[in-house]
């Protein structure tokens, strides 16, 4: 069964690309930079990784993303991300990444993009990958500061297969970004956003209706509001499920605890995904077997899963057609 997860053409649409920066990495991109860390050793990082809820990993989050500085630190973290990727079967990886978080610490935008860019095409051209770039803003950070950095991104706009919305969500609903998001359909860039995650499903709700997104990230706490459930049936909504990232960020008790298995049995566009693979103990394949133990799926489930990510993913039809 786990050959069958690993050779099984995995997408992945839900990674925030500062969240696969491994310790190890890490430590390299600090030394290179001249930039002191608050662990020892690589040990002692991975033992801080001992969340309590959705903030106390966005603190480390934010920490850990303080090395990368440069065009090169960017492009070292998304291949080192893209190999180890490739290595579980992972065919297809959309990278969520939030400018606010860089700029705010004097990164520019190009840095940023020249980088990702950069790493994009290597894996095109080395791996076989098939990248697409969904630009996030964080929901903690005035409205006006997320317009002002989605009108400053206009020329890498092309670059864009869409737009995101992450970060603290209790208490930042997503109408606080109506207008950004407005924006960003007016110029025909898709939308998503976190909701449902630690919020309430009435932020699902919002995300659909102010933000008119076309998936959701997390959303597992959709199933507190039954008509919200069947909206999300009847309009094929996609929900980038990540399992592994629920259980570190205790937004479930443990992985049998998990709402999965009512998602699909709710008839839910459901996908697997690793979210943040560096602090939640493992990438694409690693959920996949975590949710065979909890849940004992078949085959024909997992493949079901792996087929919802390909049928969604922003990628062109002559790509899909090869991996569906
Ligand atoms: C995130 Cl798991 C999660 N939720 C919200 N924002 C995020 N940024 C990175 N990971
Ligand atoms: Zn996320």
């Amino acid at each position: 069964m786990q050959e069958f997860l690993k050779r099984l053409p995995k997408a992945e649409l839900h990674l925030h690309i500062e969240g696969s920066l491994e310790p190890e990495l890490m430590f390299v991109l600090a030394e290179r930079n001249q930039i002191s860390l608050p662990y020892a050793s690589v040990a002692e990082a991975r033992a801080a990784y001992d969340f309590s809820d959705l903030q106390s990993f966005l603190d480390l989050y934010y920490q850990g993303m303080s090395v990368l500085r440069k065009e090169q630190d960017f492009f070292d973290l998304a291949m080192d991300y893209f190999r180890r990727a490739h290595a579980e079967g992972v065919v297809h990886i959309e990278l969520h990444f939030d400018p606010q978080a860089h700029l705010s610490r004097g990164v520019s935008l190009q840095q940023v993009f020249d980088g990702l860019n950069r790493a994009r095409q290597e894996a095109k051209e080395e791996l076989g990958i098939s990248t697409a770039m969904i630009m996030a803003f964080l929901r903690d950070r005035p409205a006006e500061e997320a317009l002002e950095v989605f009108e400053s991104a206009s020329p890498y706009w092309h670059h864009l297969d869409a737009i995101g919305l992450d970060s603290a969500e209790a208490g930042n609903p997503p109408s606080k970004f109506g207008h950004v998001f407005k924006r960003a359909k007016e110029l025909g860039i898709p939308r998503v956003a976190h909701a449902g995650e630690e919020g309430p499903s009435d932020y699902i709700v919002e995300a659909l209706d102010a933000l008119e997104v076309c998936r959701i990230d997390h959303g597992v706490r959709c199933l507190e509001d039954d008509g919200l459930v069947q909206r999300l049936r009847r309009e094929k909504v996609v929900l980038t499920v990540c399992p592994l990232s629920n259980v570190r960020l205790k937004v479930v008790g443990n992985l049998q605890q998990h709402p999965l298995p009512k998602l699909l049995q709710a008839g839910l566009v459901v996908t697997l995904n690793s979210d943040d693979p560096a602090y939640f103990g493992g990438g694409m394949l690693t959920n996949f077997i975590a949710c065979q133990e909890a849940f004992g799926w078949s085959e024909e489930t997992f493949a079901e899963l792996a087929k919802n990510a390909l049928v969604h993913a922003f990628m062109n039809e002559e790509r899909r057609a090869t991996l569906l």
